[in-house]
């Protein structure tokens, strides 16, 4: 058992002087000069001139290849005054170099940048004259500088996401979903993801700080805080003023450390178990003679949080514990928002993280076919309560094991580390997604003709990197719980479910039959999921009406996943039917997901305490197409994100299906505290009608389940086509309300003509507002949706008994009435 101390983050108010370089880039082509701002790709920046168009619309994907196949010159002409000049340091930060570049200052080499994961440093004052000054960064895509390693290797590292003839991403520390991915097209970004900063000093440089507790007691929390000065530094002393702990004097070395108490320590909690409570201090930094050398705004949060990884009655735990409390973990796997990175800001960041929080998750596991996301992400994580599982950037391929790959991997480790393990936030390490599974279960031997002496290389350098080399840095630099991957266990056989973290693909990539995610259920299961088209909007952004046919050249470009669109179809066939057109098909294929990933959610909290955690696969989208997510390319949520709020209740109503194809009800607590549950539950036929009322009165045990009721639900114990509404209150007196419709037999559906939709805008700017639905029949799954990007739905999907109903809308952009549709089943 492995128990980590705590977190925290730092904001930073630098009294260093910064500037951001602007940028020329030569067109190896066309031989021209483009003008290339402070940062973006090469791609965008031609995607700016016009040279090339929107990669998502149809198929204009294809037309960016040739791009990785040339070298691009970046060059930035720098005017150094003599202000400036008079410094004692001069420094180049490039926070992000995308990927293999050489850079150089007045023809003088700085340096080889080669790791998209870490930021470079170059002290450059010795380089530097007065007046003009010549910055030159020369890239080489990553096909082009790997090529003839990999050409002469002796055998290929498998890596069967890349889709390029010369599968070079398991060299490359670079995002790898960018190479291809089952939901991804291929974009591998070249240039400057964030700008680069000039920055001036003249004293020391403060690169980075941690924080790790050490100890935690009701009585006090032991709290180490480190600031770290890695480049040119003078020997001498700092006095250290915290508003939190008094003032310090500190011996200045690379890490300069101080460790402070917090008497009795008010705890940071996972959103649903507690306040996520941060403390926030203020430190100012100053030379031996007094001056303001740089200031930090810090919050940090005190928790511990450990892994429970033993043998059990069923077989091997897998339980986060925070604060000594055992979580069951509610979240989703997160991937990359954009295929372009230097796209995504702050404020997109804050977005995600406060759906997930809506959606009432705990957790979120960052996935490792991406990269390591920005500090607004886990500061929003930090703030709103959400755990974070955080992967290294290694999935779905073999990686190499060679000195100089490990090296790469320590600066890149070194770096991201102590960053994300300063918040509360992060619980737990893995060290990749499933390239342990890959290697023993996905054929690669054969595929790749690995054997004998390759073999045993490639797993050797798997041992050496996963299971020595990072978790020595995690424990030098953390106190986080690390597993080598995910999952620990495949899908397959019955007794796989028994250990570890599970990822359950037996739908999706196996030929396991729907009701099987209800089924299948791992002892924490850290994927799974269904795809499903995005709605119109979404898709009208990237395709015209007429390609709007699953044969469509489109839409086949758009589907990645080489099980292909067929598997959806087959899917929402068995559950809703042949569709009648492609709209029809896009609801079908949400309503299946929704269906799909609900029954999974609900297996696996009926399944606690045996199973302790569920994160469906996927979050969101690096573009518009069809995917795992539940929330599209443009933060649309698809009809699973709005069951999943409710899934993931801290105190749920849950329907599971019985041998006996009976609907069972259950209310289900992941919190702590026994409390007494008070509700109703309300029984209607379609028409409207009351036909029974049943008060609820349950003891609502820690962790527990308790069955509602069983169909046939009414006292007469007939079985009828109803509606069943429950309405219920939270330990804390929230009110909630959950309705599900039963239907055994046919009934007479809704007309257009039944049904009518109005748009009530709240002000004069008509971007919030109230949709009012009247129908005189029951409608089932009731989906509104609009011809706008941007719209937010309260609710959605909907079973609706005849009368008026009001959903909640708010829009980035003016709406109208004209804008809103709809259908339902
Ligand atoms: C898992 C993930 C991803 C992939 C998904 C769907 O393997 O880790 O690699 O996109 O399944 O196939």
């Amino acid at each position: 058992m492995l128990k980590i101390p705590f977190l925290f983050l730092v904001i930073s108010f630098s009294t260093m002087a910064q500037q951001e370089l602007t940028w020329k880039l030569f067109h190896p082509v066309k031989k021209t000069w483009i003008d290339a701002g402070t940062h973006g790709s090469v791609q965008e920046k031609l995607m700016e001139t016009g040279e090339l168009p929107d990669p998502f619309y149809g198929e204009n994907e294809t037309l960016f290849s040739w791009v990785e196949e040339h070298q691009w010159v970046f060059t930035s002409k720098w005017i150094v005054s003599n202000e400036l000049f008079s410094n004692s340091f001069v420094g180049l930060e490039f926070p992000v170099i995308d990927t293999y570049a050489s850079i150089y200052l007045n023809d003088s080499l700085l340096g080889f940048a080669q790791n998209a994961f870490r930021p470079y440093f170059f002290d450059v004052k010795k380089y530097l004259k007065q007046g003009e000054n010549n910055i030159k960064v020369v890239f080489y895509p990553p096909v082009l500088y790997h090529k003839e390693k990999y050409e002469k290797a002796r055998y290929k590292l498998p890596a069967p996401n890349d889709v390029h003839p010369i599968a070079i991403a398991p060299y490359s520390r670079k995002p790898q979903y960018q190479f291809g991915w089952d939901w991804s097209l291929r974009m591998t970004t070249i240039g400057f993801l964030k700008p680069v900063k000039v920055v001036t000093y003249n004293h020391v440089r403060f690169s980075g700080r941690n924080t790790t507790i050490r100890n935690v007691s009701p009585e006090k929390a032991d709290i180490s805080f480190q600031l770290h000065v890695n480049t040119a530094y003078q020997a001498g002393k700092i006095r250290w003023v915290s508003e939190l702990f008094g003032e310090k004097i500190c011996d200045i070395s690379e890490k300069i450390e101080r460790d402070e108490q917090i008497e009795q320590p008010k705890l940071w909690w996972p959103r649903g178990q507690g306040e996520s409570f941060l403390y926030t201090d203020l430190w100012k930094i100053y030379s031996e003679k007094g001056q303001l050398l740089d200031s930090f705004l810090v919050k940090f949060g005190i928790r511990t949080s450990e892994l429970v990884q033993e043998s059990d009655q069923w077989g091997t735990s897998y339980v986060i514990k925070v604060n000594d409390r055992p979580i069951f973990c509610k979240g989703a796997d997160y991937i990359p928002q954009d295929i372009f990175p230097s796209r995504v800001q702050s404020a997109d960041l804050y977005k995600m993280v406060e759906n997930m929080a809506k959606s009432n998750f705990n957790m979120v596991r960052i996935w490792g076919g991406g990269y390591y996301p920005d500090e607004a992400f886990y500061t929003a994580c930090d703030s709103l309560g959400i755990m974070v599982w955080q992967d290294f950037m290694f999935a779905c391929a073999m990686y190499p094991g060679d000195p100089d790959f490990l090296q790469e991997v320590k600066e890149e480790l070194v770096f991201q580390v102590p960053r994300i393990a300063s918040h509360p936030c992060l619980v737990v390490f893995n060290g990749n997604n499933e390239v342990d599974v890959a290697w023993k279960n996905w054929g690669f031997q054969l595929k790749y003709k690995l054997f004998g002496a390759d073999a045993r290389e490639i797993e050797a350098a798997y041992t050496r990197l996963f299971k020595k080399w990072i978790p020595d840095i995690v424990a030098n630099y953390s106190a986080a719980p690390y597993i080598h991957t995910s999952p620990l266990s495949n899908w397959g056989k019955d007794e796989y479910y028994n250990h570890g973290t599970q990822h359950y693909w037996g739908v999706w990539h196996g030929k396991d039959p729907l009701s099987d995610f209800a089924k299948k259920i791992g002892r924490f299961n850290a994927e799974y999921g269904f795809q499903s088209f995005p709605e119109f909007s979404t898709l009208a952004a990237f395709s015209k009406e007429s390609d709007w046919d699953l044969q469509s050249s489109v839409m086949k470009h758009h589907q990645k996943s080489y099980v292909g669109n067929g598997m959806i179809e087959k899917h929402a066939k068995v559950e809703f039917g042949v569709s009648k057109s492609f709209r029809e098909f896009v609801y079908f294929s949400q309503l299946t997901q929704a269906r799909a990933v609900s029954m999974a959610v609900t297996g696996h909290r009926l399944d606690a305490p045996r199973c302790m955690g569920t994160l469906y696969w996927q979050l969101n989208d690096c573009w518009p197409a069809p995917s795992w997510s539940s929330i599209d390319y443009y933060g649309n949520w698809k009809a699973l994100q709005y069951a999943i709020q409710k899934d993931y209740e801290d105190v749920a109503v849950l329907r599971s299906i019985d041998d006996k194809s009976r609907s069972k009800y259950h209310l289900v607590s992941d919190q702590i505290d026994t409390f007494n549950c008070e509700g109703i539950y309300t029984i209607f036929d379609l028409s409207g009608k009351k036909i029974e009322c049943n008060t609820l009165s349950i003891d609502v045990k820690g962790n527990s389940t308790t069955t509602i009721c069983v169909e046939p639900l009414n006292k007469k114990k007939e079985q009828f086509n109803h509606v069943i509404r429950f309405d219920w209150k939270t330990a804390n007196g929230i009110a909630k309300s959950r309705t599900f419709s039963a239907i055994s037999s046919p009934y007479k559906k809704a007309e257009k003509a039944d049904v009518t939709l109005r748009f009530i805008g709240k002000d004069s700017t008509g971007t919030d507002g109230v949709i009012e639905i009247e129908t005189r029949r029951f409608v089932r799954n009731f989906w509104v949706f609009s011809s706008k990007i941007g719209v937010e739905f309260e609710e959605n999907f909907l079973d609706l008994l005849p009368g008026k109903h009001q959903i909640r809308v708010k829009s980035v952009q003016p709406i109208r009435q004209e804008d809103f549709d709809f259908m339902w089943l």
